[in-house]
């Protein structure tokens, strides 16, 4: 891996979406060219990761030793997936247009946090608790929560728009990001016809052009895999 010599920012993470794919969705969403760079399959079970991984520890470049990291040409070095976050959004334009919309856009990214969270624990259960938990997950909670983001965009203006304001912003992308996580998994069919609001959305977002490039590229990671992954 070169080191301060590349011209582009970087985002380095393991192989996958996780925790860096809403960074990965705004920076397409703001046309950012920046380096993905792939540090190899993460084994959690394993010591010591893989060799780029360590490497990037040695060379104290991870505050937490964990990544995401998100490195500028400058040596401006920032981690933690929600921080990139803020600050790729914050420094694009697309994290609101004042101090309230930054809060709203706030609130939405922490609730997106929350209910992902509870959506990708499916994937560690064992057995007996996928069970008990997979009715309350799937029959209660996302459904709850997608009613609460259909009213949030519906409260907004005409409903037809953004979740924040008048324009795009990382509350749109991380949104976004939680549907397409649901629809990859065949759950947006499972959880009823009832957020025409979110589904319009979901197919206005996917329609916009630096997003639907990034969607269609074949470099992109698979998507995540909530059950028999
Ligand atoms: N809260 C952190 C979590 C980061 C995190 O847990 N990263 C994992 C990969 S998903 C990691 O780097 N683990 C390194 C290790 O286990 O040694 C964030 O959102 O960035």
């Amino acid at each position: 891996m070169s080191d301060q010599s590349s011209s582009l920012p970087r985002l380095s993470y393991f192989t996958g979406r996780g925790v860096a794919e809403k960074i990965r969705l705004v920076l397409a969403e703001s046309g950012t060219e920046y380096e993905d760079i792939d540090l190899g399959k993460f084994d959690v079970k394993a010591k010591e990761k893989t060799p780029p991984f360590e490497e990037l520890k040695r060379a104290g470049k991870l505050a937490f030793d964990k990544v995401p990291l998100w490195e500028e040409p400058d040596g401006f070095r920032v981690v933690q997936s929600l921080a990139i976050l803020r600050h790729v959004a914050r420094t694009r334009g697309l994290y609101g247009a004042n101090p309230r919309e930054s809060a709203a856009c706030d609130m939405i990214i922490e609730g997106v946090e929350e209910v992902t969270a509870r959506a990708r624990s499916l994937t560690s259960l064992s057995p007996d608790d996928l069970s008990e938990q997979l009715p309350i997950i799937l029959g209660e909670e996302l459904p709850q929560w997608l009613g609460h983001f259909e009213r949030v965009i519906g409260n907004n203006g005409s409903g037809e728009g953004f979740f924040v304001g008048t324009a795009v912003s990382v509350a749109d992308t991380s949104v976004f990001g939680f549907l397409e996580l649901l629809v990859d998994n065949g759950l947006m069919e499972v959880l009823e016809n009832s957020y025409p609001r979110l589904r319009s959305f979901f197919e206005r977002m996917r329609q916009r052009p630096n997003l639907a490039r990034y969607i269609a590229s074949p470099k992109r990671n698979p998507p995540v895999q909530l059950l028999n992954g």
